[in-house]
C-alpha cells in the first residue's frame, strides 16, 4: 500500500478549519485535523512545503515510523505548528488503518473501556442569574457535568462571554486586528466564589461543576481561588495559572485540595512531565490535534495513569469534527478517562462539510461503529466556504498592560 496524494484543505464553515486528506493507491483515504485557531495558514505551509513531500510513495500502515520520522527526523521538535501538522497526518493514518481492518479506531487501541463518554457542557452568561438559568437547562438535558463562566461585574467582556456574539470568529467580525478585552484579577476574585455558592444553593451537589480560569492568575492567586472554591466541590479548576514553568503548580498544590486540570495548549508530554510526576495536576487536557496525534496521546495517557492523572481532552469548537471523533475513539478506550469537554454537534453549515459518527444522549457522547474514525468531508461544499483571517482576542489589565487572554 502506498500514499499517492495528500490534500491540505482549508474551509470556513462558520470558522476556519485545516483538514488533511491522505489518499492511497488502493483508493482508501484518511482524514486528519490540523487546525490551530488564529494561526491556521502556518500549519498549511508546514504541511504543504515540508511534510507532504516526505510522505508520497510511503506505506501508510507504518504509523509509528512515520511519526518518529516527522518528529525526531525534523531536528526542530515540538511547538504547536509542528505538532498540529504531525497530528493531522497521524490521525489520517489511523483512519486508514481502521478502514483497511474494517474496524473503528477504538478497537485498534484496545477496545472499549466504557459504554459512554461523559461530557461537560458550557453554561455561560452575562449575569450570575443568566449563568445559573443556563446551568438549569443543561441539567434538564441530562448533563452530569457543566462548566460555569460568567461576565465579571465592572468588566466589559471576559473569557467565556462574548458580548452577545456566538463565537470568537463572529466577535472578530470585520476588525483587522484581534479584539481586546479588559482584565482585573481583584474584580474576578471578588465575584467567582459567589457564582459557585449560588449554583450549589440552587442546584445542590449532584451536578459536577467545572470552571476555566484561562491562565489569568499567578500560582499564589490560584491557590487563593482554590481555597475559596473548596466548599463548592468542583470537579476541577482549569488552567488556573500558566504552566510555562511547571514548578509553579507546586505552589498551588501545597495550599488547596481543589482538583486541577491543564493542557489544552500542550504539544508534547514534556509540557506536562513535571506536573505529572510531581502529582501537581489531576486532569490532562491535551487535544489530539495539538498534541501530535493519537500515537503520542496513547503514550501520554499511559504515563499520566501511573500518577493518577486522568485524560480530559480539550473540546472547543475550533477543533474540527475529525478531532472530536478521534477524541471519542480515544476516550472509549483510555483506561484513565476523566471527562470530555463538549460544545454540541455544530451548525448546519459545519455539518454540511463534516459528517461525523457522534451523538449525545443523557450526559454521554455516543459513537456509531464505523471503520476508521468515521468522519466524511464534503470537498465540494468546503470549497464554497473560503478562509477569512481571524484572531483570538487579547487581554489587557485596566491600565493597559498586556495580560494572558
Ligand atoms: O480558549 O479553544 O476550554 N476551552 C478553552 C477554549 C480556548 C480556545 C482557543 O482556541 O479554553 O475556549
Ligand atoms: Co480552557
Amino acid at each position: 500500500m502506498k500514499i499517492t496524494e495528500i490534500k491540505v484543505l482549508v474551509s470556513c464553515p462558520g470558522r476556519n478549519f485545516v483538514t488533511l486528506k491522505i489518499i492511497t493507491d488502493e483508493g482508501v483515504y484518511g482524514l486528519g485535523d490540523a487546525t490551530v485557531n488564529g494561526r491556521e495558514m502556518a500549519v498549511v505551509a508546514y504541511l504543504e512545503e515540508h511534510l507532504v513531500p516526505c510522505l508520497i510513495n510511503r506505506d501508510p500502515q507504518q504509523i509509528e515510523d512515520i511519526w518518529q520520522y516527522l518528529y525526531k527526523g525534523a531536528y526542530w521538535r515540538r511547538g504547536p505548528i509542528t505538532m498540529a501538522a504531525i497530528a493531522a497526518i497521524d490521525m489520517a493514518l489511523w483512519d486508514i488503518k481502521g478502514k483497511v481492518a474494517g474496524l473503528p479506531v477504538y478497537q485498534l487501541l484496545g477496545g472499549k473501556s466504557r459504554n459512554g463518554i461523559m461530557a461537560y457542557g458550557h453554561a455561560n452568561g452575562e449575569t450570575l442569574e443568566e449563568t445559573l438559568h443556563n446551568l438549569g437547562k443543561f441539567i434538564e438535558q441530562g448533563y452530569k457535568a457543566v462548566r460555569l463562566q460568567c461576565a465579571i461585574p465592572g468588566l466589559a467582556g471576559t473569557y467565556g462571554t462574548l458580548e452577545g456574539k456566538k463565537d470568537y470568529f463572529e466577535l472578530q467580525g470585520n476588525r483587522p486586528l484581534p479584539p481586546e478585552q479588559p482584565w482585573s484579577t481583584s474584580k474576578y476574585m471578588n465575584f467567582i466564589p459567589e457564582l459557585f455558592k449560588q449554583a450549589r444553593e440552587q442546584y445542590g451537589y449532584d451536578i459536577q461543576l467545572v470552571h476555566d480560569v484561562h491562565s489569568r492568575l499567578t500560582p499564589i492567586e490560584s491557590a487563593q481561588l482554590g481555597k475559596l472554591l473548596e466548599p463548592y466541590n468542583l470537579m476541577f479548576l482549569e488552567d488556573a495559572s500558566p504552566a510555562d514553568n511547571q514548578e509553579g503548580y507546586k505552589v498551588i498544590r501545597s495550599h488547596t485540595t481543589i482538583p486541577l486540570a491543564i493542557g489544552e495548549i500542550f504539544n508534547t508530554v514534556w509540557d506536562a512531565k513535571d506536573l505529572i510526576v510531581n502529582q501537581s495536576i489531576d486532569y490532562l487536557r491535551t487535544a489530539i490535534t495539538h498534541g501530535g496525534g493519537i500515537t503520542p496521546m496513547v503514550k501520554m495517557a499511559n504515563f499520566a495513569d501511573m500518577y493518577h492523572v486522568r485524560m480530559a481532552p480539550h473540546g472547543a469548537p475550533d477543533l474540527s469534527p475529525i478531532c472530536h471523533a478521534a477524541h471519542a475513539h480515544f476516550n472509549l478506550w483510555v483506561p484513565n478517562f476523566g471527562v470530555q469537554e463538549f460544545i454540541g454537534f455544530g451548525t448546519e453549515k459545519l455539518n454540511s462539510v463534516f459528517s461525523h459518527p457522534l451523538s449525545f444522549d443523557n450526559g454521554y457522547i455516543r459513537l456509531e461503529d464505523k471503520p476508521g474514525l468515521g468522519v466524511e468531508y464534503n470537498e465540494e461544499e468546503a470549497a464554497k466556504l473560503t478562509y477569512k483571517r481571524s484572531y483570538l482576542p487579547v487581554s489587557r489589565l485596566e491600565d493597559g498592560t498586556l495580560w494572558y487572554w
